[in-house]
């Protein structure tokens, strides 16, 4: 299997080029279904060590539904599948880029969610138009274990998220297997009350907010993923969620600039302007590089040939 690696703002996506899972007919949607269903190995295999790391996304180039996109593409983590991946849109537009796929410009890439627009504007720094985001709640509060009462907004950024104001822990680097913990019990808490995203969609995204380090940045996040890796990137699902809460409290423009920080100090510029569904379409623009292009292997007779790292399945070398 061949695969490009990039960075996104310091978050690894690692696309897959050339021999992927034959998904067979139907829409993205149920392709994406079906990769999740029946492919589970191939996220552990491709993201986990000894290949990967638990902090990196898949992305898997699909044709699209709609014949005016670049490419279809099904974005995934140790987890299951992503719906939308900000910073995976801009590392695939920059693999595209450096595959002399697409060129500086405008280009529509659907995602089982819906179509995005990414515009290439050098190399290395691309713009996503996002999916339409809205805050579903306000000030959900909720219990967790060790933390007491935590008060968060439920919003949709092409992946639920749940976005806490206060920070259980300096959002530092030093802080952040503390603050991965914190984020875990406010999954489980959310889990544990039943809250969730539309229809029962479970919040599998948590993020903290809280003062800039940099005087140029608005904000400062730490945001945890399904598989339990926190975002290296200020995550761009989840700054399209924080606009979305920001424009529902009246706090952002259309069209203003927002500058949201990571954890590591990485930055996207963001702004949104008013969607077609009540709700709010945000643009996130930041940097991605190439960092490898590498053939991988996997040898039938690999007792890790499936990966190891959570979920771990002992034995399983069957390549299912
Ligand atoms: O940038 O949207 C994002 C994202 C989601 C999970 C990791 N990165």
């Amino acid at each position: 299997m061949r695969v490009v690696d990039s960075h996104t703002a310091g978050e690894p996506t690692r696309t897959i080029v050339d021999g992927g899972p034959d998904l067979g007919t139907g829409t993205l949607a149920e392709r994406a279904a079906r990769f999740e269903a029946d492919h589970a190995w191939m996220r552990r295999a491709l993201l986990t060590e000894p290949r990967g790391f638990d902090a990196m996304v898949g992305a898997l180039l699909c044709a699209p539904d709609d014949r005016s996109c670049a490419t279809g593409v099904v974005f995934f983590s140790t987890a299951g599948n992503l719906g939308m991946c900000g910073h995976g849109t801009i590392g695939v537009a920059a693999t595209l880029a450096f595959l002399g796929r697409i060129a500086p410009g405008a280009h529509r890439i659907e995602t089982p969610v819906g179509v995005v627009t990414v515009e290439l504007k050098t190399a290395s720094t691309a713009a996503v138009e996002n999916v339409e985001s809205y805050r579903l709640h306000a000030g959900v509060t909720v219990e967790a274990e060790g933390l007491g009462a935590v008060t968060g907004d439920v919003a949709w950024g092409g992946n639920w998220f749940f976005l806490c104001r206060d920070a259980p822990a300096p959002l530092e680097t030093a802080h952040i297997p503390a603050l991965t913990d914190a984020a875990l019990k406010v999954r489980a808490a959310l889990s544990g009350a039943g809250i969730t995203g539309a229809d029962g969609a479970e919040i599998d995204h948590i993020e903290f907010f809280g003062p800039p380090v940099s005087p140029a940045a608005d904000s400062r996040n730490f945001t945890l993923c399904p598989g339990g890796a926190y975002d290296r990137s200020p995550c761009g699902t989840g700054t399209s969620a924080k606009l979305a809460c920001l424009a529902a409290d009246g706090a952002l423009a259309p069209g203003a600039a927002w500058v949201q920080e990571s954890i590591i100090g990485s930055t996207y510029r963001a702004h949104y302007r008013a969607g077609p569904g009540g709700g709010i379409v945000p643009t996130v623009e930041g940097q991605a590089y190439v960092v490898g292009e590498t053939v991988l292997h996997f040898a039938p007779d690999d007792p890790y040939r499936t990966g190891i790292g959570p979920p771990f399945l002992v034995g399983d070398a069957t390549g299912r």
